[in-house]
């Protein structure tokens, strides 16, 4: 990680009154969760290697999947969800949250979208977390949508039968943004405003493939922010940003965090 990018994105985040932050799969890779893409490392254990390497987005990640096989998805997310339960909030996740409350003390704003569905932004004292993506803690019912969050332990059954409706053989389905499908409205009209009034925007953790939330950032830099990336690989969009930051997140964010407590 050189020091310039972190010494230039610590300075633009001084100066900054509205700071618009993209988090994606690589925030939570320090605490433990997988990511679908990247690299990676050979020396990662399997189950540590990116999701889609082992897995189907198709077969998983889609409605028809869903439709097609009830009982495999819903295995897997419920899978996914206790891993997440089980994970604790990083360096990445703690120092977003000091941030907020910076800003927050001097007048200032953050705006925390995230593509991520575990949660732990909130665990971390974030507030406010748009979750672009959905998040994986509720499950809704198929029939009338009313959402539910299942107990802290494995489901009984799968696929799980709609405690409203499950007489009329609707099921629970997480709810999360599968391919295909729409963003919640009020998720995506948030990220839109956040990114067009802010001064700074922060992608971090994502591999900014993924549409629409992949187009934040340029929207902001198109409105005249400074745009900063963290993380280890490059992506798409690292050529567009202001400066590229190739560090782990839990790494890169507490040390611009210091650079912002003792300036100089
Ligand atoms: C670290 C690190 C460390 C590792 N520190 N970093 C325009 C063009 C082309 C296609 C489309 C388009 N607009 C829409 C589309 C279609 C589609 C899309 O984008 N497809 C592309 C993949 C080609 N988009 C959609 O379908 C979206 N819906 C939509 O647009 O509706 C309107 C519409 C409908 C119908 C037709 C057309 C339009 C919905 C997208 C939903 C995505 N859902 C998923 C699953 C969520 C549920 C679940 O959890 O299972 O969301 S897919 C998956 O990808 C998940 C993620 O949120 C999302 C993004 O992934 P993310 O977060 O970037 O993670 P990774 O793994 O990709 O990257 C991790 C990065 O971290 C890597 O770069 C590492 O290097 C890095 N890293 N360690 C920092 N320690």
């Amino acid at each position: 990680m050189t020091h310039d990018a972190l010494d230039a994105a610590a300075h633009a985040l001084a100066g900054a009154r509205r700071v618009a932050v993209l988090t994606g799969a690589g925030i939570s890779a320090e605490s433990g969760l997988r990511t679908f893409r990247g690299a990676g490392t050979p020396d990662l254990p399997p189950d540590m290697q990116a999701l889609w390497k082992e897995f189907d987005p198709q077969t998983l990640a889609t409605p028809e999947a869903f439709g097609a096989n009830p009982d495999l998805v819903t295995r897997w997310y419920d899978w996914r969800r206790i891993g997440c339960l089980a994970a604790e909030p990083n360096a990445g996740h703690l120092a977003l949250a000091e941030l907020e409350r910076r800003l927050a003390s001097r007048g200032g704003e953050l705006s925390l979208l995230t593509q991520n569905v575990d949660r732990l932004h909130q665990r971390a004292g974030s507030t406010g977390v748009v979750e672009l993506h959905g998040t994986i803690m509720v499950w809704r019912c198929t029939r009338c949508g009313v959402e539910t969050e299942p107990p802290a332990q494995p489901m009984a059954e799968f696929p799980p039968r709609s405690p409203c409706c499950a007489g009329r053989g609707s099921l629970l389905r997480p709810a999360v943004v599968w391919f295909g499908e729409s963003l919640p409205a009020a998720a995506v009209l948030a990220a839109a405003r956040a990114a067009e009034t802010c001064d700074v925007f922060l992608s971090i953790g994502t591999s900014s493939v993924v549409y629409p939330a992949a187009a934040f950032i340029l929207q902001a830099a198109a409105n005249g922010a400074k745009t900063i990336e963290i993380n280890p690989e490059p992506t798409p969009l690292s050529g567009r940003v202001d400066w590229s930051i190739r560090a782990k997140a839990g790494d890169a964010l507490p040390r611009i965090m210091e650079k912002l407590a003792n300036p100089g």
